[in-house]
């Protein structure tokens, strides 16, 4: 069995991230994990926070408290949502770990050895109220070409216009207010991308036919506009420090590395993370050095992560000179709007992970997100949608199902699998049909098509309800006890095999399925075709209980109630 190496892209410190976030990186990373997991195969699903960099320092000024301390806690928040989402990662850890400090700056070193890393000055504006380098986004002004006052040093906000710090008109720090601004010289590290342009070139050319075609055309998009030199220094506190064994002067003044310089090799880090913490996983190396044949990667992230994940880590991957692991497979997703406009953290627009647990239980959510995944195209989160969504798919086809058939066999046949009756013709079509279902959603899941193989489950489960309308147990009981026994039976082995094969999708769900029937040694992490067909996991005679209701139907004052506190509206 291959090994398996699943990373989802680091959700950034500040803020609980919302469903859009959720459903573009870790939620489809974390089904794919558990499919692959329950499949055997030996899976690593890594995730972090992405720590360091400008906005981090001002939330935690804004809070009043230091940034590592903000970052601690920011970190701690969230692994608790993620918690309640049930994303089973082997380890969460956070980029400013001692570990990614210290692979960062190894990175470093060996780029520079290798003639890809150079000093250059550059002039930027400093703010002596501040004590520091302003970024252009903390310069403020007045557009030269609108007249908005609020302008940004990197764009205008009001005519798009990209401005340069320099040309705002009575420019102030973001940060203090401060208008007594300087241009001062500095030196940053670049790295020199425009060296490795071929060589990324040629390693994507050999890549991009297997991914999907949104992230093969974003890197040929990139590539196309050719890479250039970029500085992957800033003037911050906040951040993985300059080696000064390599940049003494550049040390002594506090140079630390661009956010996005170390937060692609926090995958790395954070998998010596999760080594240090168990010596048990102490082959960490394994899983990311001289691993191309024996490791398959694979990344999930949204549209706007591509470039750095196609074209920019690879750059640097490839000119450490050492053989890292590079992404075998990228999953790229597309945006989920709410009611078809943005999704915003700054807004407050749209439903956040943390509000979502408050509402409903995970499954509720993880299902609907997956079975709607931004994978072709945009989709959108409507109230409308949701609500329908779970009454139909979640209370009505599946849990439904479940409750009529146990509480049913269970008022006639009392609390055991009931026997009696040998499966004939119906039970030989519907086997049939579970199984062709069941390769269809493996199929699906292989091919990490997240919304076909959600269609696929639901298939499966929808193949039941047919079964039971078609046998009626509760007419065939007045007739053909025997008849009636062998409906149900074959109806509660359903029940398990769904249990079983949903749980990539709605794991506390799949659990209270299983958990119904007291099988001795219920060990089962997947079904085979055969076993599809025979429908007989569970015998007559297994002991087995009602669960309580899977899915609440949720009701027009629900949708109402939710439309409310969230707005409905067009954005
Ligand atoms: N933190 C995503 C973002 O903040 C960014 C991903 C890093 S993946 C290495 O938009
Ligand atoms: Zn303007």
């Amino acid at each position: 069995m291959a090994r398996h190496l699943i990373t989802s892209a680091l959700p950034y410190i500040n803020g609980i991230k919302h469903l859009g976030n959720m459903v573009g990186s870790m939620l489809p990373a974390d089904v794919y994990s558990r499919y692959l997991r329950q499949r055997g195969h030996d899976v690593l699903y890594i995730c972090a926070t992405d720590e360091h960099g400008t906005p981090a320092e001002l939330a935690a000024k804004e809070q009043g408290l230091p940034v590592a301390e903000f970052c601690a806690r920011a970190h701690d928040a969230q692994k608790a949502v993620y918690d309640g989402f049930a994303l089973a990662f082997d380890y969460f850890g956070r980029s400013s770990s001692r570990q990614n400090v210290e692979i960062t700056q190894h990175f470093a070193r060996k780029l520079n050895e290798n003639g890809f890393i150079e000093e250059r000055a550059i002039r930027q504006v400093y703010s002596p109220a501040d004590g520091r380098f302003l970024p252009d986004r903390y310069v403020e002004g007045t557009c030269p070409h609108c007249g908005y006052d609020k302008a940004r040093g990197d764009q205008c906000e009001n005519c798009t216009r990209v401005l340069d710090p320099t040309d705002l008109i009575n420019p102030r720090s973001a940060i203090s207010g401060s208008t007594e601004l300087e241009v001062r010289e500095t030196k940053h590290l670049f790295l020199l991308q425009s060296k490795l342009q071929h060589e990324v070139e040629a390693w994507v050319a050999r890549h991009e036919d297997d991914w999907p075609q949104l992230a093969s055309s974003i890197a040929r998009k990139w590539l196309t506009e050719g890479l250039h030199d970029r500085a992957i220094t800033r003037d911050l506190d906040w951040g993985v420090p300059v080696p000064a064994d390599t940049w003494p002067e550049l040390a002594a003044e506090g140079k630390v590395f661009y956010v996005w310089f170390d937060a692609p090799i926090e995958y790395i880090g954070a998998t010596k993370e999760w080594a240090d913490q168990d010596p048990e996983n102490r082959d960490w190396k394994a899983w990311w050095y001289e691993a191309d044949d024996t490791v398959r990667y694979t990344e999930f992230m949204a549209k706007d992560n591509v470039p750095f994940h196609t074209v920019m880590f690879p750059a640097t991957e490839l000119g450490v000179r050492e053989p890292w692991k590079k992404v075998d497979y990228v999953k790229a997703f597309n945006w989920l709007t709410y009611y078809g406009g943005k999704f915003s953290t700054s807004q407050k627009r749209g439903v956040f992970t943390d509000q979502a647990l408050d509402i409903l239980p995970a499954d509720y959510w993880r299902y609907f997100l997956i079975a709607n995944a931004p994978e072709s195209d945009d989709s959108s989160f409507t109230w409308e949608h949701f609500t329908a969504t779970v009454n139909k798919d979640l209370a009505d086809t599946l849990g439904n199902f479940v409750n009529r058939v146990l509480s049913f066999s269970k008022k006639r046949f009392g609390e055991e699998v009931p026997a009696g009756g040998e499966p004939g013709e119906a039970e030989a079509r519907l086997g049939e049909e579970i199984a062709r279902l069941l390769a269809e959603y493996e199929e699906q899941m292989e091919a990490l098509q997240f919304r076909k193989a959600a269609a696929a489950l639901r298939a499966l489960w929808s193949a039941g309800n047919s079964y039971l309308e078609e046998k009626a147990p509760w007419l065939e009981i007045k007739t053909d006890k025997e008849g009636a026994a062998l409906t149900l039976r074959t109806a509660m082995n359903l029940i398990h095999l769904y249990a079983v094969v949903s749980e990539p999708l709605i794991p506390a769900t799949s659990a209270a399925m299983r958990g119904a029937f007291a099988l001795p040694d219920d060990t089962a992490s997947w079904v085979g075709a055969e076993e599809a067909k025979a429908l007989a996991a569970v015998p007559a005679g297994t002991p087995f209980t009602v669960p309580p209701v899977l899915f609440a139907k949720l009701t027009d004052e629900d949708l109402a109630a939710y439309k409310e506190r969230f707005g409905g509206e067009e954005g």
